[in-house]
Parts: structure tokens; C-alpha cells; sequence
């Protein structure tokens, strides 16, 4: 086995991952590598920096000290520490879900130019879940009046956030009954920095729960906000083809990327790479044409809605550039090396940052408002399309052709392929032809060999007729293994294979970005209100195989709390408080009804996963 087969499974990384380092190319994996070994203190949770009396460590082996300057322990350091990472993915996902509301409100005073309304009837359903009656008001006056409603969400005005409607009554009656019901989508992380101040909340237990109810703002806030917005905005997804790996990037094409997670920047890129002045610049240059594909979930946000092909995944990014195929890479925020700018040095990509809040070294800044969103997309693209001259032709390696990709996979789209509602879905659990279903969802991580654990997990999901469903990193992984087309039905188990095959779908669905696993919760959500049950008593379960960012950790938090068992391939740093891992292991069942497992094998995953499945069939009296 070649060193770059013990890195990813996939043949385009394997393969730029070398021709990086013959070009002298640093890249994550050989960073990881002089990171080594990584400090033991960190990795088990029972560092604490909150002040300056520290920092201050743990001695996991009871000889050295048990309690920081300020008299915390292990358990009060760790779960500090992991609230802190939960309120990290919160702001984020909410933050992102912001920015769109604010596009949201602009559309409805005419402000933001080239924004509009794609979804019309969505904003309308949406429109009256947030009490607000679209009867006798225009596009225009209903999205400032949902925007209006929608920000009230992210304050404190109401007792809690409106999309908790949609969670099945009993549990709503358990969140509040352990008072973890989120108020307010920024209120909640807001308090959690709050309690994780020197001297606030020092019980592990009500640190924990509050996390939780951090975890829910965001799964059943700014994240669902995020998803229903840019559906609003940009159009709700339909299931359609598209490609991925670093195939989908054009010898003969001026390459454009787009990097991030929000969908604001890249729709007006989309639409300049499109304009018919830009392509007659391309042609003047010796382009064929502008090629644009995706990066990350900014790419899945393109590939949902516009079957824009993706080029990678998180450990894909930086290899983009090696194939010296990359004009511009354009980005947002979240999951964006700052390395980029260092790899760019070494071939002539040029790369451009768009939002106020994130810039990263060696990047050209320029940035985007929904005011000016249109005039500066423009701008990047003829600077993008003037740049294919400084590109050198003989150190163009494209070293793989595409794969298809099945994606679109909204939660309409679903409804719609079953024919109208979810019935058929439920007709074919309860007849186990389908055993259950898996969010399979994350990044990659350096630590674990790319593509491996979510590929591996999927295939032995699949086989037990275990529908899956992908969002963020893994939908690249799957699409890459060929799990993503209707003809993967040929890897399912019979059941899933005969659905599979009757619907023309593939075992493994895309349903989109980080924020969208908003949209399995509400899958989770609208099954459970269907049968009459709680989402915990539902054959259900989530995962994460590769993950690596707080986002993540808040992803699986507010999974569990639903009630779905959540397995991950990468240890949280936990495993310094006996308690807290105690908590998250088995105490969390007896409080939500599932709780979370760490399993780095995906095979060892898979049979975790099936078995769970297999006990909420039993508990439900259906076949086996
Ligand atoms: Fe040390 Fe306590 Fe300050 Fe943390 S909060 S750094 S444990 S003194
Ligand atoms: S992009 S959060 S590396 S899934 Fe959403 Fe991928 Fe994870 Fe970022």
C-alpha cells in the first residue's frame, strides 16, 4: 500500500496528494503529522484556559493536581469545555441561518438587487407556522413581515422558538420538563458562555443540559431557519443528477470554485458564470467556457438546487489547487483551511474572501452585501476568467473522470416521490421491507483515512435495509463510492432494494448541507407525528464517522436530545470526567431516550447501528 493509500480511500486524492508533495505542497496530513503526539491533557477535555489564574490541567492519573486555581474538577472543566464547543456550532449555524434572514428582509424593502423569491408557496406555508397571514400580501410584503417574526426567534421575546411546533407533543412535554425547551437561537449560546464563566453554573449535569438546549436552538432554530430560508430564497431542491470528485474540474474551461457553507455569495457567482459577456471573455482568453463547481456545503447548496457538480470534500479543498486546473476559489465561511492562501503560492489560483466575518491570510478580500452582491460576483468572475492566461498548461493534471451523483432530496421532494405524503415510507418500515433510517452526517478528519468511515458505515447500512440519508462531507464520500445513484440499489438488502427500485432512488440520499440536517430532524419530526409515537420509539439513528468540527458536536447533541442515537467515529474530549462520559454514554437515555456512542470502526458502526434499529423494531411489535 502506497503512503497515500493509508490516507484516503479515494483515487483523486490519493493521486494529487502526491503530485502536492512532489511540488513541495503542505497539506493537512502532513500538518497532523508534526502536531504529533497531540497533547493528552486536550484530547481527554481537562485543560481549562476560561481564565488567568490558569491555565490549568487535570492529572488523569489522580497523582498530580484534581482541581484547577479556581477549585473546578475534571467534571466541571470538561463539561465547560464541551458547552463551550456546542455554543461554538450554535453561533455558527445561526449565524449563517442570520444572514439569510437579513437577504430575507432586504428582498421585502427592495434592497437586496438579484435576490428573490424562488419558492413563493413555501414562503407562504412557512409564513403561517410563524402565525403570519399571507392572505392579501404580495411576495415582497409577506417576506419583511416572515423575516419580522423570524427575528424574533433569535432574541428573547418569545418562551420559545416557533419550529418547536413542529416536534411531536410528548417531546416537547420532556424538554420541559428538564427545562432544556430553547427560548432564544442566540439567548441560548448567550447563556451558555454565560454559565461557563469562572464561578456561574459548576454542577457537570445542569452544564450538560443547558448544552443541550443550546444544541436545540440550533437544530430547531437557526439551522432550520437557515434550511427554510434558502429554500425561500433560492428554491426548494428536487431530485435531479450531478457529478463529483476532482473530475468535474475542465482542462479546457476557466475552473471557478465556491467554498463555505451559505448560499447568498455563490447564487450570484452561479449567475455571473452564466452572463453571455463573461463566456466571450472566456472564449478571448482560449476557454472553452466557465466551469463552476463547489466546495464543502457551499457545494451542496449548489448541487441540491442547481445540480452544480462538486470537486471534494473538506481534505479535498486544498488538493483543488494541485491539479493547477483552479482559477479562482471563492469563499464564505466555516471549514476553510486558513492554508489556502499558503497552497495558492504554488500554482495560479486566485483566491478571493466575501464575508466581513472571515478572512483568511494571502486571500483577496472582497466583500459581499446583499446590496452589492451581484456588482461583486461580476467582479470576481472577469478577474477569475482573465486569470486562465497566467494558467500553465503543462502542469494541468485532472487526474480522474466524474462520478454521478443522485441529489435533491428535500424534505418536499421526499413527500413528493412517495407520492404525496409520507405514508408509503411508514407502510414500508412497518412491513420491513425498509428496518429503519440513518443520518449519516460530517466533515472529514486528517485522523481517520479520508472517505473511509462514512463509505464503509453507508455500505453496511445499505445491506441491512437501512435507508440512509447524507448531508455536509459524507454526500462527496457517498457520491464518490457510486452509493448515490439509483443503481447502488444493486449494494441494499432486498427490501430496500425492491423501494429503491420501484421509486427509481438510490439507497443513500443526499439531503444536503450542515444545516440541513435540519431536514432529517423534521423527517424524524413528521414520522413520529405520523405514527402517534415519540421520535425516540422510531427505528432512527444518526451518525458521524469523520467528524471534526464544533458544528458537528452540536449536530449530534441536538440529535440526541430528539431522541436518536447518535454514534461517532471520533472521540469527543471527554474521556477525562468519568462522570460526563458516563452521562453521554448510558445516563442520557434515561433522560432522552438515546444517548451516544464512539465507534471509529464502520463495520463495528454498522452492526451498533442495527442492532439499536433492530431493538426499536421489537419495542414497536414490527417484523424483524
Ligand atoms: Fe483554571 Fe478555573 Fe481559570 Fe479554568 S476557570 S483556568 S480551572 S482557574
Ligand atoms: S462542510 S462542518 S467539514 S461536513 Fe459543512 Fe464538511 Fe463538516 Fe464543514
Amino acid at each position: 500500500m502506497s503512503e497515500y493509500e493509508e490516507y484516503s480511500i479515494c483515487k483523486d486524492a490519493q493521486l494529487t496528494l502526491k503530485k502536492a508533495h512532489e511540488d513541495g505542497v503542505e497539506t493537512a496530513w502532513d500538518r497532523l503529522k508534526k502536531q504529533e503526539p497531540q497533547c493528552g491533557y486536550c484530547e481527554l477535555g481537562v485543560s481549562c484556559r476560561i481564565c488567568v489564574m490558569g491555565p490549568c490541567r487535570i492529572d488523569p492519573f489522580g497523582e498530580g493536581p484534581q482541581r484547577g486555581v479556581c477549585g473546578a474538577d475534571a467534571d466541571i472543566i470538561v463539561a465547560r469545555n464541551l458547552a463551550r464547543m456546542i455554543a461554538s456550532g450554535a453561533a455558527s449555524h445561526s449565524d449563517h441561518g442570520r444572514d439569510l434572514l437579513e437577504v430575507l428582509h432586504k428582498i421585502g424593502h427592495d434592497k437586496a438587487p438579484g435576490y428573490t423569491i424562488k419558492d413563493p408557496d413555501k414562503l407562504r406555508r412557512i409564513a403561517k407556522e410563524y402565525g403570519v397571514d399571507p392572505a392579501n400580501l404580495d411576495d415582497k410584503e409577506l417576506a419583511k413581515r416572515l423575516a419580522e417574526a423570524m427575528m424574533e426567534d433569535y432574541g428573547m421575546k418569545k418562551d420559545r422558538i416557533t419550529f418547536i411546533n413542529r416536534v411531536p407533543k410528548q417531546r416537547v412535554e420532556l424538554w420541559d420538563k428538564f427545562r432544556v425547551t430553547p427560548r432564544g437561537v442566540d439567548r441560548e449560546t448567550s447563556e451558555t458562555m454565560h454559565r461557563t464563566h469562572m464561578g456561574v453554573d459548576n454542577n457537570y449535569v445542569s452544564i450538560l443540559l443547558h448544552a443541550v438546549r443550546n444544541s436545540l436552538s440550533d437544530g430547531y432554530g437557526g439551522s432550520m431557519i437557515g434550511t427554510e430560508l434558502s429554500d425561500i430564497i433560492f428554491g426548494t431542491p428536487k431530485p435531479g443528477m450531478s457529478e463529483v470528485n476532482l473530475g468535474v474540474l475542465k482542462e479546457d474551461h476557466v475552473n471557478i470554485l465556491v467554498h463555505g457553507h451559505s448560499p447568498i455569495v455563490s447564487e450570484m457567482i452561479g449567475l455571473a458564470v452564466e452572463d453571455k459577456g463573461m463566456l466571450q471573455l472566456a472564449k478571448e482568453k482560449g476557454a472553452k467556457g466557465i466551469n463552476l463547481a463547489g466546495l464543502c456545503c457551499t457545494g451542496n447548496e449548489l448541487m441540491m438546487r442547481k445540480k452544480i457538480p462538486m470537486a471534494g470534500n473538506h481534505l479535498m479543498t486544498e488538493l483543488t489547487m494541485v491539479t493547477g486546473a483552479v482559477e479562482a476559489i471563492i469563499v464564505d465561511y466555516q471549514c476553510i483551511m486558513p492554508s489556502l492562501g499558503q497552497v495558492a503560492q504554488c500554482y495560479h489560483t486566485k483566491l478571493y474572501s466575501t464575508s466581513d466575518k472571515a478572512k483568511f491570510p494571502n486571500m483577496e478580500h472582497v466583500e459581499f452585501t446583499p446590496e452589492n452582491a451581484r456588482e461583486q460576483a461580476f467582479r470576481i468572475v472577469r478577474e477569475a476568467t482573465e486569470n486562465f492566461s497566467r494558467r500553465d498548461r503543462s502542469k494541468v493534471y485532472i487526474p480522474v473522470t466524474p462520478v454521478k451523483n443522485m441529489t435533491g432530496f428535500s424534505v418536499e421532494a421526499i413527500v413528493e416521490a412517495l407520492g404525496g405524503s409520507l405514508d408509503p415510507l411508514i407502510d414500508a418500515i412497518k412491513a420491513g421491507k425498509i428496518k429503519g433510517a440513518v443520518g449519516v452526517v460530517g466533515c472529514n478528519n486528517p485522523k481517520i483515512k479520508q472517505d473511509s468511515g462514512h463509505v464503509g458505515l453507508i455500505k453496511g447500512l445499505i445491506a441491512n435495509d437501512i435507508l440512509v440519508l447524507t448531508t455536509g462531507c459524507v454526500n462527496v464520500a457517498a457520491g464518490k463510492a457510486g452509493l448515490q445513484v439509483p443503481e447502488a440499489k444493486e449494494l441494499a438488502g432486498p427490501g430496500l432494494r425492491e423501494i429503491c427500485g420501484l421509486l427509481n432512488i438510490p439507497p443513500s440520499l443526499h439531503v444536503g448541507s450542515c444545516v440541513d440536517n435540519s431536514r432529517i430532524v423534521a423527517i424524524a419530526c413528521a414520522l413520529a407525528n405520523a405514527i402517534g409515537v415519540d421520535i425516540d420509539k422510531l427505528p432512527l439513528a444518526a451518525a458521524a464517522p469523520e467528524w471534526y468540527s464544533e458544528k458537528a458536536a452540536t449536530i449530534a447533541f441536538y440529535a440526541m436530545a430528539s431522541g436518536i442515537f447518535t454514534v461517532l467515529g471520533v472521540m469527543p474530549p471527554i474521556l477525562g470526567s468519568k462522570n460526563v462520559t458516563q452521562l453521554a454514554t448510558s445516563g442520557l437515555n434515561d433522560v432522552f431516550g438515546a444517548c451516544f456512542a464512539v465507534e471509529p470502526d464502520p463495520v463495528k458502526a454498522a452492526g451498533l447501528i442495527t442492532n439499536h434499529i433492530m431493538e426499536k423494531r421489537k419495542a414497536l411489535g414490527l417484523p424483524l
